[in-house]
């Protein structure tokens, strides 16, 4: 009894200690998690707009999630579809082609390299196959309701509805740590 009482003081200390890592000033409940070198912060439920999300990362020096690994994407997806029961949800990650047309560059300024588009979305000329770009739609989400793949949307609104609709969705922030 003793031996599981201390395993499991020793759990929870780990894992206070791994959140200790992050932003103070960031809430510590189910939505923050410790993955590999960084802090995870999922928004579900406050939507934004890529933007707003992307202003709300920089205030504890974050980031938008860079998915740069086939790794990484495998844990988002999951942590989205399992932990936080997401199955349509879209969550905004780091990813964008504001600045060039068709060409994505990650929010920390690296270029593309690991891709995980959806048919027909993101990049225009890919070994996936061919279609036009997306001057509207500049900025990458995570489609839970896609097995969790990517797709450009508008950053701010959709500017094909007969009344602009606000693009919020949920997002995903990282934080580095030491
Ligand atoms: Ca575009």
């Amino acid at each position: 009894m003793l031996s599981i009482v201390v395993v499991a003081a020793s759990l929870l200390t780990l894992c206070s200690c791994q959140l200790e890592k992050c932003p103070s000033a960031i809430t510590r409940d189910q939505y923050l998690q410790v993955h590999g070198d960084s802090c995870f912060m999922f928004s579900i439920y406050r939507l934004r707009t890529h933007t707003e999300a992307k202003a709300e990362c920089a205030t504890n020096k974050g980031t938008l999630a860079l998915v740069k690994s086939q790794e990484l994407q495998d844990y988002l997806y999951d942590q989205l579809l399992h932990t936080y029961k997401s199955p349509l949800g879209k969550a905004w990650i780091g990813l964008d082609d504001v600045a060039v047309e068709d060409k994505f560059v990650w929010e920390d300024g690296t270029s593309l390299a690991y891709q995980n588009f959806a048919p027909g979305e993101g990049i225009a000329n890919t070994t996936q196959g061919a279609h036009s770009a997306h001057p509207n739609e500049d900025c990458v989400l995570i489609d839970v309701s896609a097995q969790g793949k990517w797709r450009d949307f508008p950053c701010d609104a959709n500017p094909l509805f007969l009344f602009t609709a606000e693009e919020r969705h949920a997002f995903v922030c990282q934080y580095k740590i030491n």
